[in-house]
């Protein structure tokens, strides 16, 4: 006959391993919650700033790189989603100067001095507007909106965004994802998805220089992502 003695040290094992399990649990949720569903995903990255913020976010994800070109993909995670501006074309209601090119919303630099060229600027337009073309449908989670910091950053306040695939009005009559009140340097406006391939940001009822220092659209990439 043998007898099996539960030490106290076991039952302290025992409620850290219970705690262990039920904080996972706890943490598995709030991803799904957050992410929607659980899912295969992949990422792919421009540049070593993105990849970071990636890991930082998701530290759930795989990382591994592919191709020769320093582009890294990141698999296995809870939601397809990619920075789509790197590929799409933009335009704008009206140029100010040389400097303020739409391309410049979607070039990947953050900068948010005017005087650098790597913002927009329209002239001071009736209902001036910005447009991303994705060149087709995609899933929208969220959008980043750099604003300019040199001066006159409460031009942006009222700005609205809009996401579809119809170009009646120029894009501007899609269903609106978010307004922005009260423009900061930089801010983030969740989309839940929504769907549309034109990414419209326009100031509405008012004459206005339209200004915007970099635009990030994360959303899915249907069909995976190529390495390159
Ligand atoms: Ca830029």
């Amino acid at each position: 006959m043998s007898f099996h003695i539960k030490t106290r040290s076991q039952d302290i094992q025992a409620d850290v391993r219970m705690k262990i399990i039920m904080l996972s649990t706890v943490l598995c949720i709030a991803l799904i919650v957050k992410f929607g569903h659980a899912q295969e995903i992949q990422f792919l990255v421009q540049n070593f700033s993105e990849f970071w913020r990636f890991a930082w976010e998701y530290p759930a994800c795989e990382i591994r790189q592919c191709g020769n070109h320093g582009v890294r993909e990141f698999s296995q995670c809870f939601l397809l989603s990619v920075n789509l501006s790197g590929s799409c074309r933009a335009t704008q209601s009206s140029l100010y100067d040389y400097r303020g090119l739409a391309m410049n919303a979607v070039d990947g630099n953050l900068n948010s001095n005017y005087m650098k060229a790597s913002c927009t600027s329209t002239q001071s337009d009736m209902n001036p507007w910005w447009r991303a073309d994705l060149r087709r449908s995609r899933g929208i989670h969220s959008i980043r909106i750099t604003n300019r910091r040199d001066c006159c950053s409460q031009r942006l306040n009222g700005a609205e965004i809009r996401i579809g695939d119809s170009l009646d009005n120029n894009g501007n009559n899609n269903p609106k994802c978010a307004t922005i009140k009260s423009a900061g340097h930089s801010e983030t406006f969740e989309c839940g998805g929504m769907q549309g391939r034109y990414v419209n940001i326009l100031i509405p009822g008012r004459r206005e220089y339209l200004t915007l220092c970099e635009v990030e659209i994360f959303g899915t990439q249907e069909g995976g992502v190529d390495c390159l």
